[in-house]
């Protein structure tokens, strides 16, 4: 980690200035050769201009200079913030490489940082997620992540996991019945309560992966009944054809949506039902596919047509997915006189919302977004630790099944087997934070991080 690295830290050619970040022992040399100007003060911004080869003025900047280790890195670190645009920063980037810098990986920032001592693994690897992160609640959670939530946790249950160690250590040489019987049970119940709490994250991670992923909902309903109206009204704008002609929508139609800091990517589908044409079946197929890896599904009646075929097939399509998905039942048309008979509904999809409107309602289009927010807020609740990686999830999986033996162990007093199993929750338990001492395993993991970072 001799060599200074750089790149340019922000996105390429967007926006009115651009950051160009320098890291190592020679940030501070390359920057006053760059500038011509000697004098940086530690954590102050200096406004300078960058010369090229030919000494002519390239560009008016400012740099900003942060003194070893009090930087991100750990290292010297020197931000150059000049204009916009593609053209100015890619140049003082290559000035930057004539006197001496090398281009960094992408990610390699974060690593130094990270090898430095600076951030332990999960907060490095919240910084890629608050980067990557498709919605404000998973980037105020990460930024929480980064604060040591998660080394916390592993810190507690390690400490709790050594004094049970140490007793079974201690006790390993006394004879069953003078184990104290007390303290073994108070042992277990701080085992079966950490096993609950490693449960809790395992849940909560898997579903609120979510939030960094995006959501997505899935307009469903026979033909004709008002899907694409209600995709065009949610959008505000015209984006799908709308007609009385059944089967108006023949392939899917996706747009994305901002609620509230949540991205929803809306499948407007193709109506619901048998069909004899070929191009529409396939229509068909796919948006029994939209529903199925939707988060939310819209399923769509017309009150103003008679219960029919149609409608009870998609009924039937809709019991079998209430219980794992969010459904809203959306009896459309109410502007027309009622003749669709909606206890047969009530009956069959007991407990799931629904709601009346007419899609030229904007009322009835508010309430959708409140109903879908509201559910989105529950899935958002805070104070949980979030995992994102796969191996993490294994790590706590693995450190389950290790626990649970532990348990049993200890209920025999089989304190040798105890002891082993415990051991390993330690060590599944560390890799949360602390994975592998492994160079190239951290190479993939800061690889996929953006450049400048
Ligand atoms: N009166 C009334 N008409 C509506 C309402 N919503 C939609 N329509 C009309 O119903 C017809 C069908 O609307 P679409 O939005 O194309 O229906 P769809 O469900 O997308 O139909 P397909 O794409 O064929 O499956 C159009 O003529 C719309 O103008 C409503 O709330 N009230
Ligand atoms: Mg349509």
């Amino acid at each position: 980690m001799k060599d200074t690295i750089v790149a340019i830290s922000t996105p390429m050619g967007v926006g009115a200035i651009s950051v160009v970040r320098l890291s190592g022992n020679k940030a501070l040399e390359i920057v006053k050769k760059l500038t011509k100007h000697q004098d940086f003060k530690d954590r102050y911004a200096t406004l300078c201009h960058v010369y090229d080869e030919k000494n002519e003025i390239l560009d008016e900047v400012i740099v900003l200079f942060f003194a070893n280790p009090r930087s991100y890195t750990c290292e010297d670190v020197c931000e150059i913030q000049c204009h916009g645009g593609v053209i100015l920063a890619k140049e003082i980037l290559r000035l930057c490489l004539f006197f001496g810098a090398r281009l960094a990986r992408s990610g390699e920032f974060t690593k130094r940082a990270f090898l430095n001592g600076r951030l332990d693994f999960s907060q490095a690897q919240a910084i890629s997620q608050i980067i990557g992160a498709q919605s404000l609640q998973a980037s105020k959670m990460m930024s929480k992540q980064l604060k040591g939530s998660l080394n916390d946790f592993v810190e507690e249950s390690r400490e709790e996991l050594l004094r049970a160690l140490a007793f079974s250590e201690v006790m390993i040489d006394y004879s069953d019945e003078d184990i104290p019987e007390d303290t073994t049970q108070n042992l277990f119940q701080n085992l079966e309560k950490l096993e609950k709490k490693l449960g809790e994250i395992l849940e909560f991670s898997k579903m609120r992966n979510k939030l960094l992923e995006g959501y997505t909902l899935s307009i469903i309903g026979k033909p004709n009944v008002g899907k694409s109206s209600l995709l065009n009204a949610i959008l505000m704008q015209d984006r799908a054809i709308v007609s009385d002609f059944a089967g108006t929508t023949r392939d899917t139609i996706e747009e994305t949506i901002n609620l509230e800091g949540n991205l929803v990517k809306i499948i407007d589908t193709a109506g619901i039902r048998e069909s004899e044409d070929r191009v529409e079946s396939i229509g068909i197929q796919r948006s029994i596919e939209a529903m199925r890896q939707s988060d939310f599904i819209l399923a769509v009646f017309d009150l103003s047509r008679a219960l029919d075929e149609e409608d009870l097939q998609i009924l039937e399509y809709l019991t079998t997915l209430s219980q794992e998905k969010f459904l809203l039942i959306i009896y459309n048309k109410s502007d027309l006189p009622r003749v669709l008979d909606i206890e047969i509904f009530q009956e069959r999809l007991e407990g799931i919302k629904t709601l009346s409107m007419h899609t030229k309602d904007t009322q009835g289009v508010l309430q959708i977004k409140e109903i879908l927010s509201q559910k989105m807020l529950e899935n958002s609740k805070d104070g949980e630790i979030l995992l994102c990686a796969e191996f993490q999830l294994q790590a706590i999986r693995d450190s389950i099944t290790a626990l649970q033996a532990a348990k049993s162990m200890l209920e025999t007093l089989e304190l040798e087997l105890f002891s082993y199993h415990i051991k390993e929750v330690i060590t599944f338990i560390s890799q949360l934070t602390k994975p592998y001492d492994i160079d190239e395993m951290f190479d993939k993991m800061f690889g996929e991080f953006c450049l400048g970072k």
